[in-house]
């Protein structure tokens, strides 16, 4: 009977109330009693997309910065499909997977890519979501395209950071509207969230390098400027990033420098990736991370992302 009064936006998602949760108070939920029954509700796909998530100050603060927080990016039920997703990825991993911490480490550092041809949730969220949405603004573009997903979890008691870089040098392409979503499915505290360079993403491209050898790969070595130090305080200053909640989430450009330190507790990490108009296929010389495999045969060089890897994903 309830759901049958029920109109979009809301649909049921549970009754069991909302608990203490302190992160449910963020999402677009509302709870509505009927015959002694609190039940919660949550937007609608639909709704969520048009959701107002976005300012016109979050814009420019991310065209200026190269970074901003948006909070309760995901409602509830998105959140708890991408959990699902996440878990989902851990028990099966793709062929890409690998670990980026060393064997001594006490905790891992996880990564895998490109799941989401073979993981219905993160499609889900990829394609369904206020996401795609989120990064047509921000890119300034008329249209998104899903780049790729990355995993990046860190277990409790990981000692590995994730050095200062950009990610665009290693990536497969060139051009500016771009937009990585770094979506955190665990509480992040300050002290080991993702932290970026502000400004770092307005031209100069970093020489990417191998994070475990610091090897120069993917371009020539002294063809692009060396990384800032990062421990000048002029630089330091500069230094933006955001103890983040369940829903929430941060987007960057591909060029902004950024980093991480290790993790005392689990931080399970999905990162969304999206292309706007002005990409195009720049292969390099190095495996890129991550590789498409096949790509470089089917898509020329200096051609626009158009292809079954990158379904357009927004409008
Ligand atoms: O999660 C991390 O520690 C690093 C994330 C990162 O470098 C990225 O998303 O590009």
């Amino acid at each position: 009977m309830l759901l049958v009064a029920l109109k979009p936006p809301y649909s049921v998602i549970g009754h069991q109330g909302y608990g203490n949760s302190a992160q449910s108070r963020k999402y677009d939920d509302c709870t509505l009693r009927f015959r002694g029954l609190r039940y919660r509700l949550c937007m609608t796909h639909a709704a969520t997309n048009n959701r107002k998530l976005l300012s016109e100050a979050t814009i420019n603060d991310f065209l200026r910065d190269g970074a901003v927080v948006i909070r309760g990016a995901l409602n509830s039920t998105e959140f708890e499909t991408l959990t699902r997703g996440i878990e989902s990825n851990l028990a099966r991993p793709g062929e890409l997977a690998a670990v980026a911490s060393a064997s001594d480490d006490p905790g891992r550092f996880f990564e895998d890519f490109c799941n989401w041809q073979r993981i219905a949730e993160y499609e889900q969220i990829l394609k369904h979501s206020a996401l795609p949405s989120i990064a047509a603004k921000l890119m300034q573009s008329q249209t998104a395209r899903i780049y790729h997903d990355h995993l990046l979890v860190k277990e409790a008691g990981t000692r590995q950071p994730t050095p200062w870089h950009q990610d665009q040098p290693y990536y497969n392409v060139d051009g500016r509207q771009n937009v990585s979503f770094w979506i955190p499915v665990d509480s992040v505290p300050r002290e080991s969230t993702l932290e970026f360079l502000a400004g770092s993403h307005h031209g100069t491209w970093y020489m990417p390098r191998t994070f475990m050898t610091q090897q120069a790969r993917w371009f020539p070595e002294g063809s692009l400027a060396n990384l800032p130090d990062m421990t000048l305080a002029e630089n330091k200053a500069r230094v933006i990033g955001w103890a983040l909640q369940p829903g929430d989430m941060v987007a960057f450009h591909m060029l902004t420098l950024h980093a991480a330190s290790g993790s005392a507790t689990q931080r399970r990490v999905f990162s969304a990736r999206y292309l706007g108009d002005d990409i195009v296929h720049a292969p390099r010389e190095w495996r890129t991370s991550p590789e498409f495999s096949g790509l470089r045969e089917t898509l020329p060089a200096g051609a626009q992302m158009h292809h079954d890897l990158f379904p357009q994903a927004w409008p």
